[in-house]
């Protein structure tokens, strides 16, 4: 097949990359991979806008307004829009987002979020714009972005203290990363858990696993956390998907690294905007912002040399080494020292420093495992973000580094949903979308 084989020039693989998503394409957005992800997710179309922006920039603009019609009256944008169809009840049904007043009318949608990339993929697709065009397009969007953001700091940040919360870890697009299997097992979960995720009970779960019919069993979640993480839905949705009810009773309440290192991208990107458009921020936002990067300060910690997750409800860190350690390079606000501190440990060839970079989970960690999802495997989007994040700071060399790196796996195999950090090896989807815009986004 083009798209993945026998790719040399950056033309031959920006041709195969755009091939990748032209089958994807659903006319206004496109999903993630036909097979694993048959719906519209938001932070991977953010990725995807910011590589097809390079060749299509009116597309790319469908493809973040298509977003914004999922957004719920009170703000939130949902990490999935469903597509409609009856093979598809299912997925929809695990969410019934519908319970929720706030839910949209014309649309279905799941009732968690995922890391706010939007503003970046909003000023992304600006540079492609004449100046007239892109003060017309930020007022176009402009409204729900601030509407997102507002909402944000309001639900997601009750005491006031800067940082966000999430409430799941499908809000933080790294699902089964060791922090939050970690944190989950902490709890008791209903009998039912133990004894379906059993080795008895196996066969018959495999079989109801939509996913594994896919993919190698080996390199997705296991049963357990499979589970968890849908009961964990299941506890969310019987709550109506109302805020205060689930803090009431929730095992799952944490300050993502990643995803407040995101927001302050994304907060210094609305900035942005509504500068270009003579729009005033409200003051109280402005605090806020303010204060999530003084907050992400306290995310540090001193022992180690790293950041980490803080625990919501505790406010004790979350001491288990995954990627998200490295992504206050991309919120870009952290001192140089603390800058260099993160680039060690990417040198670092038993944490980070993989002979293929960047592996999800630090070499070292006794969770790593080479192909299994968000515990060990390299993705591209995360390597996307550390690359630009070390732009940022200077470390053009290390930047580069990843880059060539990121180019030979695709190159060798075709655009994965991730690679072992050992040997390159692919895993996971053969055709993931974002996968194939970043690729046109490094290389243009
Ligand atoms: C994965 O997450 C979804 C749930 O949202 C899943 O496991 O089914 C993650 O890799 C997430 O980051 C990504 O956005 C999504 C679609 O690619 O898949």
């Amino acid at each position: 097949m083009r798209y993945t084989l026998g790719m040399d020039e950056p033309a031959e693989i920006i041709a195969a990359a755009k091939e990748v998503l032209r089958i994807s394409d659903r006319g206004d957005y496109t999903i993630p991979a036909a097979d694993l992800y048959p719906h519209q997710w938001l932070w991977d179309s953010c990725f995807i806008a910011i590589g097809i922006r390079h060749y299509d920039v009116e597309r790319a603009q469908k493809e973040i307004t298509s977003l914004l019609r999922g957004q719920w009256h009170n703000g939130m944008l949902p990490h999935i829009i469903f597509v409609s169809g009856r093979e598809h009840y299912r997925d929809r049904e695990l969410y019934r987002a519908e319970l929720n007043p706030n839910a949209p009318d014309k649309v279905s949608t799941s009732g968690l979020t995922q890391p706010p990339m939007v503003a970046e993929a909003i000023v992304k697709i600006g540079e492609k714009l004449d100046r007239a065009e892109r003060r017309s397009w930020y007022k176009d969007v402009y409204p729900a972005l601030l509407k997102h953001h507002l909402w944000l700091y309001n639900e997601r940040d009750p005491h006031d203290e800067g940082l966000t919360l999430q409430i799941h870890p499908w809000e933080t697009g790294l699902d089964n990363t060791p922090p939050w299997i970690r944190s989950l097992r902490e709890h008791k979960f209903p009998l039912w858990i133990k004894i379906a995720s059993s080795n008895f009970l196996k066969p018959l779960v495999n079989l109801i696993r939509r996913d594994t019919r896919f993919v190698r069993s080996n390199e997705r979640l296991t049963n357990f956390e499979t589970l968890v993480l849908y009961s964990e839905q299941m506890r969310i949705r019987r709550k109506a998907y109302d805020i205060d009810k689930i803090l009431d009773d929730s095992l799952f309440a944490i300050e993502d690294l990643t995803f407040n290192s995101i927001l302050i991208r994304a907060n210094h990107n609305l900035k942005k905007i509504a500068k270009t458009i003579d729009k005033k921020l409200p003051e109280k936002l402005l605090a806020s912002m303010h204060k999530t990067e003084a907050a992400l300060e306290t995310l540090w910690d001193e022992a180690t040399s790293q950041y980490y997750s803080r625990n919501f409800v505790t406010h004790n860190l979350i001491i288990e080494p995954s990627i998200a350690a490295l992504m206050p390079l991309y919120a870009g606000c952290i001192t140089r020292e603390r800058a260099k501190e993160i680039v060690k440990l990417l040198r670092d060839k038993k944490s980070f420093g993989a002979k293929f970079p960047v592996p999800s989970v630090p070499l070292n960690s006794d969770w790593f495992d080479p192909y299994r999802y968000w515990q060990g495997p390299v993705w591209i989007n995360t390597n996307w973000l550390i690359i630009k994040g070390l732009e940022r700071y200077g470390f053009e060399e290390e930047a580069e580094h990843i880059k060539l790196q990121t180019l030979q796996m695709i190159k060798k195999s075709g655009f994965y949903e991730y690679f072992s950090p050992l040997d390159g090896s692919p895993a996971g989807s053969k055709t993931l979308s974002w996968s194939a815009a970043l690729m046109i986004d490094l290389l243009s």
